[in-house]
């Protein structure tokens, strides 16, 4: 459970906040540094974000302009500005990531005493953060659907824009509502509709770039299967993939008919080979994964191996289903 006594003991208690997310910033980290911005500052925090990407995706980038446009007052900050804000008091919030290597820029926990990870993704064995407070839950949908509690719980107005924007990250980590989607999933986008969200600004948000889209269907249409009810999906030889795009072409195949669980392989780097795995929950991907070094949750797990032969990573995943399946 969300301890929200400890959450506002931990703001009222500091001197100011500086909220950050992971790098590559997507709807949901984005809409979550929002929404947090402006619960601190209805606790009479003084807050700033940090920010150091240079390059945005698509929606975020609209997201970004759009906030200025209607002039919200939003305090974004590069790391070497963010600085400037820092004393003993100061408290770091890292939001939707728990991972140091991963967070807008890692030198900013040796600047910072006291932390705080509000985050919906699978804890590794190698988390190194060493936090006044922390939220992390795997089950939650989004980081978004988290921080719409504490909103509900301390009656906090937020602009009707980042309405929309929370919306569009919450639809964007459930796929539609499809995956890790509850009551309280429904629940808090029908409260976000209360707040203002708009669905037709949400559309510019979500609106997806063709190329990719294409470059998505070109691995989905080589899918084979196993048993009729496992889809394995190879990405191009040349082409090197973004892990949450793998991610995302897996919870796709898993909408297909008859798939019981999905697995997309593909290039990270020149070096590295991703596996991304789904299930409905009959097969535990976890376990296949934690065979091939990686690891995860049943329905939800990965791994990177130190290759670059696509071709043999696969014949290895097929062997390992083989006894499985
Ligand atoms: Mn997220």
């Amino acid at each position: 459970m969300f301890d929200f006594n400890k959450f506002e003991e931990t703001i009222l208690g500091c001197s100011n906040v500086i909220i950050t997310a992971h790098k590559n910033l997507d709807l949901d980290a984005f809409g979550a540094l929002l929404s947090m911005y402006f619960i601190c500052e209805k606790m009479n925090k003084k807050v700033s974000i940090l920010i150091d990407d240079i390059e945005f995706e698509s929606g975020v980038e609209i997201a970004l302009k759009k906030i200025v446009n209607l002039n919200y007052k939003v305090d974004i900050e590069d790391y070497k500005n963010i600085l400037n804000y820092l004393d003993k008091d100061s408290l770091l919030i890292l939001l939707d990531t728990n991972k140091k290597t991963m967070s807008q820029n890692e030198k900013v926990f040796e600047a910072v005493k006291k932390v705080m990870v509000i985050d919906h993704h699978i804890k590794e064995e190698d988390y190194n953060i060493i936090s006044i407070y922390e939220y992390i839950n795997y089950k939650s949908s989004s980081t978004c659907e988290i921080i719409l509690d504490i909103i509900k719980r301390f009656n906090v107005v937020i602009p009707e824009y980042v309405a929309t924007v929370m919306l569009a990250g919450i639809i964007i980590d459930t796929n539609n509502f499809y995956l890790k989607t509850t009551k309280n999933t429904y629940y808090c986008a029908g409260y976000l509709k209360e707040l203002g969200a708009d669905i037709t600004e949400m559309q510019y948000l979500l609106k997806q770039d063709f190329n990719d889209y294409v470059d998505r269907q070109k691995v989905i249409e080589n899918t084979r299967f196993i048993n009729s009810n496992v889809a394995i999906s190879v990405g191009e030889e040349n082409k090197i993939y973004e892990n949450e795009e793998i991610a995302k072409m897996a919870d796709s195949i898993l909408l297909f008919k008859n798939v019981e669980a999905s697995f997309v392989i593909g290039k990270l780097d020149s070096n590295r080979i991703g596996i991304s795995a789904r299930s409905l929950g009959k097969i535990n991907v976890q376990e296949v994964m934690e065979k091939l070094g990686g690891g995860g949750h049943s329905t939800d797990a990965a791994t990177q191996i130190d290759s670059n032969n696509l071709n043999e990573v696969k014949e290895n995943l097929l062997n390992l289903l083989k006894s499985i399946v």
